[in-house]
């Protein structure tokens, strides 16, 4: 049997999808919990950065500003976003409350701070315990290059 070409309605709801996107929007977003994050989480910009991978950077907290983050996670995709970066300590939210707003894959990096329990145990935990059907792909302790890495490999898949 001959292949069929793609089948009019099928283009059509690929062009709606992408209806409105920005060709420079970015496609990495890396959002962390806490201006305090910044010093590990830029290292993943920087890695993006050389590679020449679009991303934008935002401070919003899972649990101080619930809303914006949920807000944030459901527009992603329809802004162009491919994957998501998140990175927080402590009880470790955020990167679990974006993958319950979005269907972009989301990295998450558990850091450490300085009310970190048992060196940054609590984050690893709350970011990789995740339950069935909300996946977060966890990195390692303080690996916000590697999430950078993964996104690209993830982009170029
Ligand atoms: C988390 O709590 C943040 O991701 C950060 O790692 C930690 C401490 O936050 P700050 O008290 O420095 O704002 O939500």
């Amino acid at each position: 049997m001959t292949e069929q070409p793609a089948p009019p309605e099928t283009l059509t709801e690929f062009e709606s999808e992408f209806e409105g996107v920005e060709v420079d929007a970015p496609r990495v977003g890396i959002v962390m919990g806490s201006k305090s994050d910044m010093p590990e989480m830029e290292k993943a910009a920087q890695e993006l950065e050389e590679r020449g991978i679009r991303y934008e950077v935002r401070v919003m907290s899972a649990h101080r500003e619930p809303e914006i983050v949920s807000e944030y996670a459901k527009n992603a995709h329809m802004r162009g976003l491919r994957v998501i970066i998140a990175g927080a300590g402590l009880s470790a939210a955020l990167p679990g409350v974006c993958a319950a707003h979005t269907d972009l894959p989301v990295i998450g990096v558990p850091l450490t701070s300085k009310n970190s329990a048992a060196g940054g145990l609590d984050a690893l935990l709350a970011t990789s315990q995740m339950p069935p059907g909300v996946p977060v792909a966890c990195v390692g302790l303080n690996s916000a290059r590697n999430a950078a890495i993964l996104a690209a490999r993830i982009l170029n898949s």
